[in-house]
């Protein structure tokens, strides 16, 4: 018979952010620092997140990792970054004598043992919505879990995917830039908890996009060496907005909030622009969604929604609980669905609003049907979790991914 194979597994999920004081471009590279402070909501996990499982054991002869159930390179360098950094972490904590604390029974984990890891979103990658802040985030968190360590594991998740760090925390978060060569300054605090403002709103629209564009990482290193707007914003105007932004917040100043965050999206974009060669990542139907936005809130005569576009076209907007029916009425009849009629709005539910005529001819005023894909409806919410429910490990008994379309 076989003898029983012991096997260790951790499963948590983490939450995506949206900045709305935006981070680009680093001073430096391999750890991950920031020119500038940065500024995000962390969406509600009901809608987006990532889940990790993280299984360990004595007989595993590599570490491994699948993406969405396709088994994908573990050598990439910002992954074997966080994975040593949570190891390093962990042989602190054992050489000060209080390793395995909370675990009362378990020895602690051998860190010479191969890991196995396990990753999924519950949303489409291909729709655009950045995954790897979730991603880094959950696997941080996870290994902090497994390895049983606490801390500033903001810091190690910002050393995975810079934007991961604030994913570390639910609410409205910063992520403080620091000063220290060694980036032990620069992490992410939460500046409310997702409680504080519950009648926000956040709907996104996957816009129908023929082509990837430029990536984070390649995008900002380019805006860094020639953007001198992106020098004078990291310089003078983002320690302004921030400051701004975390009262606007502790206000619940929706008005003030939406207009900022306007602004410093176009700013973000303007930058890009400002790169040489310039990048583009606003494509025809991101304009058009300004300019909704912006005939909408003139026809009310105040900020009623407020948009902001990261590294691609997708819009988030942000809104109050009390327009979220018309809003949506306003992007469906501006933006017509082409085929999925019935599945064009997800996420939240919304019931139907209708439209009063001045509204219709002040704010529609030239439809793009099948310009936009989705919508998804969503909230603030909370930071990453464990997942106590057994059932839900991403990885069997075997240590191996549990769907068949995982090899
Ligand atoms: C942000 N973005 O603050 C900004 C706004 C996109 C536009 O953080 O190189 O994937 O991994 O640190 O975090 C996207 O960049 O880049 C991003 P890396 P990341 O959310």
């Amino acid at each position: 018979m076989a003898e029983e194979r012991p096997l260790t597994r951790v499963t948590c999920t983490a939450p995506v952010n949206i900045a709305v004081i935006k981070y680009w471009g680093k001073r430096d590279e391999e750890l991950v620092l920031p020119i500038n402070s940065s500024l995000s909501v962390t969406l509600h996990q009901d809608q987006l997140k990532t889940t990790t499982t993280v299984a360990i054991s004595r007989d595993f002869k590599e570490d491994r990792l699948w993406l969405n159930g396709k088994e994908d390179d573990i050598g990439h360098p910002r992954l074997q970054s966080c994975l040593r950094e949570i190891r390093r972490l962990a042989r602190k904590r054992r050489s000060a004598g209080n390793g395995s604390s909370t675990n009362d029974n378990a020895p602690p984990l051998s860190l010479a043992y191969k890991v196995h890891i396990a990753s999924e979103n519950n949303f489409p990658t291909a729709a655009g919505l950045a995954s790897s802040a979730a991603g880094y985030a959950c696997l941080v968190y996870t290994l902090a879990k497994l390895y049983d360590v606490d801390g500033e594991l903001s810091e190690v998740a910002r050393q995975g995917s810079g934007s991961a760090c604030r994913s570390m925390f639910g609410g409205f978060v910063q992520w403080i830039m620091g000063e220290q060569a060694d980036g032990k300054d620069s992490i992410a605090q939460q500046v409310a908890p997702e409680t504080h403002w519950p009648e926000l709103r956040v709907l996104i629209l996957v816009v129908s996009a023929e082509k990837k564009p430029v990536g984070s990482t390649a995008g900002m290193q380019t805006a860094v060496k020639t953007s001198p707007l992106l020098k004078h914003r990291a310089e003078v105007v983002v320690p302004e907005r921030m400051a701004q932004m975390i009262e606007h917040i502790q206000k619940r100043n929706f008005e003030a909030f939406g207009e900022l965050t306007m602004k410093d999206s176009s700013q973000f974009h303007a930058t890009c622009l400002d790169t040489f060669p310039p990048i583009f990542y606003l494509n025809d139907t991101s304009k058009q969604v300004i300019a909704l936005v912006h005939r909408f809130n003139a026809h009310y005569g105040k900020t009623k929604v407020a948009y902001t576009f990261d590294a691609g076209p997708n819009a988030v907007l942000f809104t109050l609980e009390d327009t979220v029916e018309e809003l949506v009425e306003v992007v469906k009849r501006s933006f017509p669905p082409k085929n999925n009629g019935d599945q064009f709005l997800k996420g939240l539910p919304v019931k139907g609003a209708t439209l009063p005529e001045e509204v219709l001819s002040a704010v529609v005023t030239d439809p793009v049907p099948g310009a936009i894909r989705y919508l998804l409806l969503t909230k603030a919410g909370p930071g990453p979790m464990l997942v106590e429910d057994a059932n839900c490990h991403l990885l069997g008994a075997d240590g191996l991914p549990q769907s068949s379309s995982s090899s």
